[in-house]
C-alpha cells in the first residue's frame, strides 16, 4: 500500500480541495478537530466504554467483551452515541469550513453518526473489507472518518482505493469484488486526523494487530438541497440503539442532531445529478 496524499497544508484552499476530491475521491487532513475537543471526546468515549464494561476501570483499552453477541455490546455502542461531545464534533469550526468548501454552505452532517470501536484481530475482531458506502440515491454524500485515538498503521486504520469515486454503484456495495492491494493508500493517524471520501469511493479498514480497541468514527454529509435517506435522521443501528429522546437526555442542546429546517428525508431516490461526480440518475438503484 502507498501513503495517503496529505492535504493538510492546503486546507484553506477550497478550490484545490474540491479538485482533489474530484480527482482522487478522498482527502486526508491532519489535526482538523480542535485538540481540546478531541481530547474531551476521547475521554467521554472511554468513560462510556467503561460504564458499559467494554474496558477495565484501569484505563487500558484491552476489550473485556467480544463482539455483538455480548449484551454489553449495545450498551457501549449506544453509550457513545449518547455523548453530546461526540455529536458536537461534527460542528467543529475547521471541519465545518472544509465540508462547506466541498459541498456548499447548505451542507449539514446527518444526525446519525457511527462510532467504530474495532477489536484486535487476535481476539476475533473483524475489519471492514473493501466496499462503498450504502447511499445509492444521492451521489454527493461524503463521509468523514475521524481518528479519536492514536491509530498506528498496525492498529488498522482506514484505507482507500483512490479514483474509484466515479465508478458508480457496485452491486452489494462492492463487497467481495476487490481486495486490498498495492494501489490502495493508508497511513497512521493521530487524534483529530480525518479522511473525507466520496460515497462511491472504495474503502475499508485494515486488521487491528494490537491488543487494544481502535477508536474512530464516521459522519456523513450532504447538501440540504436534496433529500436524505430516512435512516440518516436516526441513531446508527436504531432500534438496537435507542431513539434520540433517550440518547440526548441531559444534553445542553439538541442542535448537534437537529438538521436544518429545510431538510427532507425520503425513501424514494431523487432523480438529480450531483456535482462531485457519481452515477447518472438512471443508474441509481432502488432504495435500501
Ligand atoms: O473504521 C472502519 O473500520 C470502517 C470505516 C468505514 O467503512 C466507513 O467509515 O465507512
Amino acid at each position: 500500500m502507498k501513503a495517503m496524499q496529505d492535504s493538510t497544508i492546503e486546507v484553506e484552499d477550497g478550490e484545490l480541495l474540491r479538485e482533489r476530491m474530484n480527482e482522487e475521491g478522498y482527502l486526508f487532513i491532519r489535526g482538523v478537530i480542535d485538540s481540546k475537543l478531541i481530547r474531551e471526546v476521547k475521554s467521554d468515549v472511554l468513560d462510556a466504554l467503561r460504564r458499559a464494561q467494554w474496558i477495565a476501570a484501569d484505563g487500558s483499552l484491552q476489550p473485556l467483551i467480544n463482539g455483538q453477541e455480548d449484551p454489553r455490546y449495545w450498551a457501549g455502542f449506544g453509550g457513545v452515541q449518547a455523548l453530546e461531545s461526540f455529536h458536537r464534533m461534527a460542528f467543529d469550526t475547521r471541519l465545518t469550513a472544509i465540508m462547506s468548501a466541498l459541498l456548499g454552505e447548505d451542507m449539514y452532517p446527518w444526525p446519525g453518526k457511527a462510532p467504530y470501536m474495532m477489536w484486535p484481530e487476535h481476539l476475533g475482531g473483524t475489519h471492514a473489507k473493501p466496499h462503498q458506502e450504502g447511499v445509492r440515491w444521492s451521489e454527493d454524500v461524503l463521509s468523514t472518518w475521524i481518528s479519536i485515538g492514536n491509530t498506528p498503521m498496525r492498529q488498522g486504520g482506514l484505507a482507500v482505493l483512490p479514483r474509484t469515486q466515479n465508478i458508480g454503484y457496485l452491486p452489494g456495495y462492492g463487497y467481495g469484488q476487490s481486495d486490498f492491494g498495492p494501489e490502495w493508500v493508508t497511513t497512521g493517524f493521530e487524534p483529530g486526523d480525518i479522511v473525507i471520501f466520496h460515497n462511491f469511493t472504495v474503502h475499508g479498514s485494515l486488521p487491528n494487530q494490537t491488543d487494544e480497541l481502535r477508536l474512530s468514527c464516521a459522519f456523513k454529509w450532504q447538501s440540504a438541497r436534496y433529500p436524505a435517506p430516512a435512516e440518516a435522521g436516526l441513531p446508527v443501528r436504531y432500534p438496537g440503539v435507542p431513539g434520540w429522546d433517550s440518547l440526548t437526555a441531559g444534553w445542553t442542546s439538541r442542535r448537534w442532531i437537529t438538521p436544518p429546517d429545510n431538510v427532507t428525508f425520503t425513501r424514494i431516490p431523487p432523480s438529480r445529478s450531483g456535482t462531485l461526480g457519481g452515477v447518472p440518475p438512471d443508474r441509481l438503484s432502488a432504495p435500501v
